[in-house]
């Protein structure tokens, strides 16, 4: 008994046995590798979505194409063309209702949130993102949902990229981390309006998506 109580504490001397958690800024919490043990059945569901709603690198209002290309899943999805952002029920490339939300999805996403201290997140709207190397996200808001009491939880897959949060005015200076495959942020309360983006993303190699990197973010739309 003695003795495997010291082979453990050997073991994770200086690192933490996964998920461990980190506060990046106030009401911003980093579970890194929560979603670790899940990796393979997301990107299973991610292909399975993007058969039936593929990928399309969106217009934004201004008439730039984006370098993100994105899907969705769940009731809602966020959608952006030269009249504005929105979320809506049909994918704007079919005409046709969002592919359901997996439950491997829901789960995760409720299980991160109630980890966080949101236990009654209901998502209903799932984003999915994937960058090609050199795709970034400006910096920017999330403020095309209806009620900002509820979070947003963010799962990043394949390869890493560098996250920056920002404050509530566009010119607070960000602070940066590095969101590597499995780990999920929870983002709420006095964080919920924080301005914040992902900065071109280097050239990689991960196991299961090659080049490219997937973030899912859990929204509850309306
Ligand atoms: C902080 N996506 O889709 S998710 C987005 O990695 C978006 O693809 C990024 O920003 C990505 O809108 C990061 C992290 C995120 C999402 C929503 C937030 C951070 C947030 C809302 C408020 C504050
Ligand atoms: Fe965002």
């Amino acid at each position: 008994m003695k003795k495997s109580l010291s082979i453990t504490l050997d073991l994770f001397a200086g690192e933490r046995p996964a998920p461990w958690t980190e506060t990046l800024v106030d009401d911003a919490l980093v579970l890194r590798h929560f979603a670790l043990e899940k990796e393979e059945e997301l990107l299973a569901e991610i292909a399975g979505i993007a058969g039936k709603a593929p990928f399309r690198n969106m217009q934004t209002p201004g008439g730039h194409t984006m370098s993100v290309a994105m899907t969705c899943c769940g009731m809602w999805g966020w959608v952006t063309d030269t009249s504005g952002y929105r979320y809506q029920s049909t994918d704007p490339g079919s005409g046709q209702p969002w592919p359901a939300m997996p439950e491997v999805f829901r789960d995760l996403a409720i299980g991160a949130a109630a980890e966080a201290g949101y236990p009654g997140f209901e998502p209903d709207a799932c984003l999915i993102n994937r960058y090609q190397p050199g795709a970034k996200m400006g910096l920017h808001q999330d403020r095309d949902e209806k009620d900002f009491s509820q979070p947003i939880v963010s799962v990043s897959l394949g390869v890493p990229a560098t996250f920056q949060f920002g404050g509530a005015r566009r010119r607070d200076r960000p602070v940066n981390t590095t969101l590597t495959s499995g780990d999920v942020v929870v983002w709420g309360r006095s964080a919920r309006r924080n301005y914040h983006g992902v900065l071109r993303l280097k050239p990689g190699q991960h196991p299961l998506t090659g080049d490219l990197r997937y973030n899912l973010t859990f929204r509850r739309a309306r």
